[in-house]
C-alpha cells in the first residue's frame, strides 16, 4: 500500500549515526581528512553505494568518482530532481561539511522507499567526489564533471607529493580520458537542490535551525611562487639576501591589510605556505603559498584580485624576488533560482519555522551545477558558525529539522512552470 503522507518517523538519529560512520573513514585516525582519489575516497564511496541500495536506489560510481544514486519516479526514465553535496573534506575537517547533505538526501529517499512512495519525477542523489579541492589545485571537480565543464588541463595538476591527477585517476581505476561520461544533459535534471551546514553564525544568531540560501558567493584562488636565492644562514649579510620567505610574509600581511580595510565584505586567506629548502640554517630560496579571495559581489572581488596582485608584484620587485602567480580557480556568484527558493521557503514555513534568507559565503557544488540546472540550497544551523574545523557541530534536533524540510520539499516539488 502506498502512503503519500509525510513520514512521522524521525530521520535524524540515522543521519547522525551515519555521519559518524563516514567520518571514521579518514587518512589519519585522529584528524578527519578524506581527499579525492585516495583509498579513503574508495572506502567512502562503497559505504555510500550500500546506503543508497538500502534506500531503494540504483547506485554506481561515475567516471570521476562521484557516487550517483537513482530512485525512479512513477514513470520509468523520467527526468530527475537532483539532490547532492560532497564527501571529500578539507584537512583536519569537521564531519558535517558535505556529508550532511548526502546522508540526509539518502535518508529522505529511504523514507519514501519505506512508504512505497513514487513521485512523478525521479530523484537522483550525487555525492560529489571533490568539492574542496584539497588534493589538487582546483575545486568542484566532481560537479564540474557532471555539468560537463571539467577542463582537461586539470589532469596535469599535481598534489603535494608530485602525483598528477591523471596518474591518481588511473591508480584509482578510473579512465582520465573518459571523464566526459559523467556529464548529464540539462533535459535530464529538473533542478539541483543541496542541503548543507551554514558554516557561519547567522542562523544561530537568528535562533533558527534552517534557512533559504539566496546566492553562493564567487571566489578566486591563486597560487603564488616567490623565487629568491637559497643561501647560508650564517654568512650572507642581511642587506644581500633574497629571502623568499620574508618576502612572502610581507605579501601575506599586505593581503590582510588590504582586505581588512575593505567595506565590501572582502575576505582574503593564505591557507597554505611552503618554504624550500626548509632547513633552520638555510635562507629560503623558494616559497609557494595559496590565496583565496572572496567578496559579496563579483565586480568587487575582481577589482580586489587585480589590486592585490599589483601589491604582491610591487613587494616582489622591491625585494628582487622573481614572481609567478597562477589563477587556479575562479567562480562567479551563483544565484539560487527564485522558484526553488520559494518551494524551500514553503516547506520551512510548513514545518513551523520562520522563513529566513541568507547568502552563502562558502562555495558549493551548485556553482558548477548551475551550468545545467537551476539550483537552490537549504542551510542548517551549525554550532558557533564553526566549520573547516574538527569542532564543527550540528545539534541532532537541527539535523532532524533540516531532514524534514528537505523531505517536504521533495514530496511537494513542483516543476518549473
Ligand atoms: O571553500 C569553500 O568555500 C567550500 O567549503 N569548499
Ligand atoms: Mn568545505
Ligand atoms: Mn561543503
Amino acid at each position: 500500500m502506498t502512503d503519500n503522507s509525510t513520514s512521522n518517523d524521525l530521520l535524524g538519529a540515522q543521519i547522525v549515526g551515519r555521519i559518524d560512520e563516514l567520518a571514521a573513514i579518514s587518512e589519519t585516525p585522529d584528524h578527519l581528512t578524506r581527499v579525492f582519489l585516495s583509498r579513503e575516497h574508495r572506502a567512502a564511496a562503497e559505504l555510500l553505494v550500500g546506503w543508497m541500495h538500502q534506500a531503494g536506489m540504483l547506485a554506481r560510481v561515475d567516471a570521476i568518482g562521484n557516487v550517483c544514486g537513482r530512485y525512479e519516479g512513477s514513470k520509468l526514465g523520467a527526468p530527475c530532481l537532483m539532490l547532492g553535496s560532497h564527501y571529500d573534506t578539507v584537512r583536519d575537517a569537521g564531519k558535517w561539511d558535505g556529508p550532511l547533505g548526502v546522508i540526509t538526501a539518502i535518508a529522505c529517499v529511504g523514507d519514501l522507499h519505506r512508504r512505497g512512495v513514487r513521485l512523478p519525477f525521479a530523484i537522483e542523489i550525487v555525492a560529489f567526489a571533490d568539492e574542496e579541492g584539497t588534493r589538487f589545485a582546483s575545486t568542484l571537480l566532481g560537479s564540474r564533471a557532471v555539468a560537463g565543464t571539467f577542463t582537461e588541463s586539470a589532469l596535469a595538476s599535481r598534489d603535494r607529493d608530485g602525483t598528477s591527477m591523471r596518474e591518481a585517476m588511473i591508480a584509482f581505476g578510473l579512465d582520465p580520458d573518459h571523464i566526459g561520461a559523467a556529464a548529464r544533459a540539462p533535459a535530464e535534471v529538473l533542478a539541483y537542490l543541496e542541503l548543507h551546514i551554514e558554516q557561519g553564525p547567522v542562523l544561530e544568531a537568528q535562533k533558527l535551525p534552517v534557512g533559504v540560501v539566496t546566492a553562493i558567493a564567487g571566489a578566486t584562488r591563486l597560487a603564488v611562487e616567490l623565487h629568491g636565492t637559497a643561501g647560508h644562514a650564517g654568512t650572507v649579510p642581511m642587506p644581500m639576501r633574497r629571502d623568499a620567505l620574508t618576502g612572502a610574509a610581507e605579501c601575506i600581511l599586505a593581503v590582510e591589510e588590504f582586505c581588512r580595510s575593505d567595506r565590501g565584505g572582502l575576505v582574503g586567506t593564505v591557507g597554505y605556505i611552503n618554504a624550500m629548502p626548509g632547513a633552520t640554517n638555510v635562507i629560503p630560496g623558494l616559497v609557494s603559498f595559496t590565496l583565496d579571495i572572496r567578496a559579496s559581489k563579483d565586480s568587487y572581488r575582481k577589482m580586489a584580485v587585480t589590486d592585490i596582485v599589483r601589491e604582491i608584484e610591487t613587494i616582489a620587485k622591491q625585494r628582487q624576488l622573481d614572481l609567478q602567480i597562477n589563477v587556479t580557480h575562479e567562480n562567479r556568484t551563483a544565484p539560487c533560482a527564485p522558484w526553488l527558493q520559494q518551494q524551500i521557503a514553503d516547506a520551512i514555513a510548513a514545518e513551523g519555522h520562520r522563513v529566513f534568507e541568507l547568502p552563502s559565503g562558502a562555495g558549493h557544488d551548485g556553482m558548477a551545477m548551475i551550468d545545467i540546472a537551476d539550483v537552490a540550497m537549504l542551510f542548517v544551523r551549525c554550532r558557533g558558525g564553526i566549520s573547516h574545523n574538527p569542532a564543527e557541530h550540528v545539534e541532532p534536533a537541527d539535523v532532524e529539522a533540516g531532514a524534514r524540510v528537505l523531505l517536504r520539499v521533495i514530496e511537494n516539488f513542483r516543476m518549473k512552470a
